[in-house]
């Protein structure tokens, strides 16, 4: 891993949430020293600076509840360009900004991954499954549609940039869910998308959930996307979100993910979305998210042996 080049991303998309601030996520992460943190841990860093939107043109859709759909449809374009772009030359590590953001990752991750002949998977950490349509979201903040979007669910054409490489509904493992609108959860459950809730993690702790997921990642050589937002935390460790939720993932419940992910050796890329530094408390969110990407790009508190997913490495 450490010839790894992690290639850092600033996207100061703000225009999905329902309120002003992810628009200084990037700073705060890079405040919270996320850069001096990867090169730390051995790796070679290119912080390609904050993109910019594609231009804008009009938009409208009959929805009258969304926001900003012509500024998110620009972001998505230039997003997607980015990331497949960066997918190609090492491991993208997007700072958002809002998780509207995902909607130009994934699809963009997605196209890399097709064009070197690997299946795509994403884990996606969030306590919501931001699985609107552009029909179905009521409250209209964009943030709530990318997963809908980049697995190629119907209603997005003509409005946003058309999906080349769907992202296989069955290839994405949901964890920390514990608030779903009526629309996702039926969309949810007909598309086939792995989602283990707050109850599921109680029940079962977070490692047998996840190591089950990464071992289809495994089994069909897959790569994989990692979408972290804020909100996937417990509010009581991570205020620094617009849309806190009580009863999220604990601190170490957070670390032993990352752990794992580190020890699979699958991660190829990683979305770090909807930290609002102006929501925050002292940037304690800004620095448990940096804390917890250390964990996933490999500190470890101890040497151990750690489990193999890749059982038949393959020549690439
Ligand atoms: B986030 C919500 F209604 N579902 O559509 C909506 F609960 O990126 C929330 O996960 C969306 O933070 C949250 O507005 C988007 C709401
Ligand atoms: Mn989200
Ligand atoms: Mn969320
Ligand atoms: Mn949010």
């Amino acid at each position: 891993m450490a010839s790894t080049t992690c290639i850092v991303l600033g996207i100061p998309v703000q225009e999905g949430a329902g309120r002003l601030g992810c628009d200084m996520g990037p700073s705060a992460f890079r405040t919270a020293g996320l850069l001096t943190e990867l090169r730390n841990l051995g790796y070679a860093v290119e912080d390609r600076g904050n993109i910019a939107p594609a231009p804008m043109r009009e938009v409208r859709h009959p929805n009258d509840a969304i926001k900003a759909l012509p500024e998110t449809v620009a972001w998505t374009e230039s997003i997607a360009e980015a990331a497949y772009q960066a997918g190609g030359d090492g491991m993208p590590i997007f700072i958002g900004g809002d998780h509207s953001l995902s909607a130009g990752s994934m699809t963009g991750l997605a196209r890399r991954a097709a064009k070197e002949g690997r299946e795509f998977f994403v884990l996606w950490l969030d306590s919501h499954p931001d699985f609107h349509t552009l029909e179905s979201t009521t409250s209209g903040n964009l943030h709530g549609v990318p997963m809908a979007y980049a697995t190629g669910l119907k209603g997005f054409e003509g409005y946003f940039p058309d999906v080349t490489n769907p992202l296989n509904p069955q290839n994405v493992c949901m964890m920390g869910i514990r608030s779903v609108d009526p629309a996702e959860r039926s969309a949810l459950a007909t598309a086939g998308v792995t989602v283990h809730d707050m109850r599921a993690i109680d029940e079962n702790g977070v490692a047998p959930l996840l190591d089950a997921f990464l071992k289809r990642v495994a089994a069909a050589d897959g790569i994989l996307h990692v979408s972290l937002d804020v909100d996937f935390l417990d509010p009581g460790i991570a205020p620094g979100v617009g849309t806190t939720v009580p009863g999220g993932a604990t601190f170490r419940e957070a670390h032993l993910i990352m752990e794992m992910l580190h020890d699979s050796g699958l991660v190829r890329s990683i979305d770090l979305v909807e930290l609002n530094p102006f929501l925050d408390d002292r940037g304690r969110t800004a620095l448990l998210m940096v804390d917890l990407v250390s964990s996933l790009m490999g500190r470890r508190v101890l040497d151990r042996p750690t489990q193999s997913y890749r059982h038949t490495p393959k020549a690439h």
